[in-house]
């Protein structure tokens, strides 16, 4: 078996980085499991605008019939989108077997960044990572977006961590594995929904060039690893830190009264959430990715510039 009977870059994410030409990855499974249909497509196709507007070509990456794809087309999108949960979570232990079954998946940040580094793209955009869930002490519920994180080089620019997680554990768990977590014009992590959390990121960083810099200094020193960049949202689509952490806490009670567990816990959390806040916070939701796509493309822009 060769890498290319696994892996497929599209003929313009291809020629983009054979050229030196700014690419931003993108991620499927905020498409199937995060975010309802047609939401979830009419988001993924402007995200790729907003990367083109820019100057930068988007990679959105997902396993399509065996292969992991980076750069899948509109129509798969679509298709990604309409078929929604029905599609696999892929994440790191699933990709052998999905790929050697010709089957679909739904790429989560850790299997996206597997993606990108393996067709060598640095900066990845979405919206929110995985990460130690509350309660992790007994359930030992940890993202494996945290491991791969530590691992593969590839910066990951997010509006910080949903309180559906313990924030202070996962800051913990990420200082352990020695992954740096940058602020965006910010001293705090950000909280996805709210600017602020209350805890302090390693680095405060200002411009694109900074940021780019900084991974660029991780990766010439041959650290490895990923960055996390946060970048909070928007003033004006923020919302209201007791009213949002109230739904939560809502949502989490009922994931526990319902005993789902595992892969199943984030996207029935995100899909509680949407519903309990009646669709205010899938609006914040697909203005926080905005956000980061048009922040993801500077970084890449700046990257190719070195
Ligand atoms: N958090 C969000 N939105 C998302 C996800 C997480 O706010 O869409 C998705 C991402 O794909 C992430 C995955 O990689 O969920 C993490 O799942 P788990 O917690 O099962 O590792
Ligand atoms: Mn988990």
């Amino acid at each position: 078996m060769k890498l290319e009977d696994c892996l497929f870059v599209s003929k313009e994410v291809r020629e983009a980085l054979d050229n030196n030409r700014p690419v931003v990855a993108l991620e499927s499974t905020i498409i199937s499991h995060g975010m309802p249909y047609p939401k979830n497509v009419e988001t993924a196709l402007s995200v790729e605008k907003i990367i083109r507007d820019n100057g930068a070509v988007p990679a959105t990456i997902a396993i399509i019939k065996g292969k992991l794809t980076v750069g899948i087309s509109p129509d798969e999108i679509e298709y990604l989108g309409k078929k929604g949960t029905a599609v696999p979570k892929a994440s790191r232990r699933d990709l052998g077997s999905l790929i050697s079954r010709g089957d679909d998946g739904a790429t989560t940040v850790t299997t996206t960044m597997i993606a990108a580094h393996l067709a060598g793209i640095k900066v990845f955009a979405t919206g929110g990572v995985g990460g130690v869930h509350r309660n992790a002490e007994v359930t030992m519920d940890i993202s494996a977006d945290l491991e791969e994180l530590a691992k593969t080089p590839v910066m990951v620019v997010c509006a910080g961590c949903k309180s559906i997680l313990d924030l202070k554990l996962t800051l913990e768990y990420l200082e352990t594995k020695g992954v740096p977590v940058i602020g965006y014009g910010t001293d705090e992590l950000p909280a996805f929904y709210t600017r602020t959390s209350g805890l302090k990121v390693d680095y405060r960083l200002d411009t694109p060039e900074e940021v780019a810099n900084s991974f660029l200094a991780q990766q010439t020193l041959g650290l490895g690893g990923g960055m996390l960049v946060a970048n909070p949202i928007p003033e004006q689509y923020s919302m209201d830190p007791d009213y949002i952490n109230k739904m939560i806490d809502e949502a989490i009670e009922e994931c526990d009264k319902l005993g789902i567990k595992g892969k199943e816990t984030t996207p029935f959390l995100l899909d509680k959430i949407q519903k309990l806040t009646g669709g205010s916070s899938l609006e914040a939701n697909i203005q926080l990715v905005y956000n980061n796509v048009k922040l993801g493309t500077e970084i890449a822009k700046c990257m190719c510039r070195q």
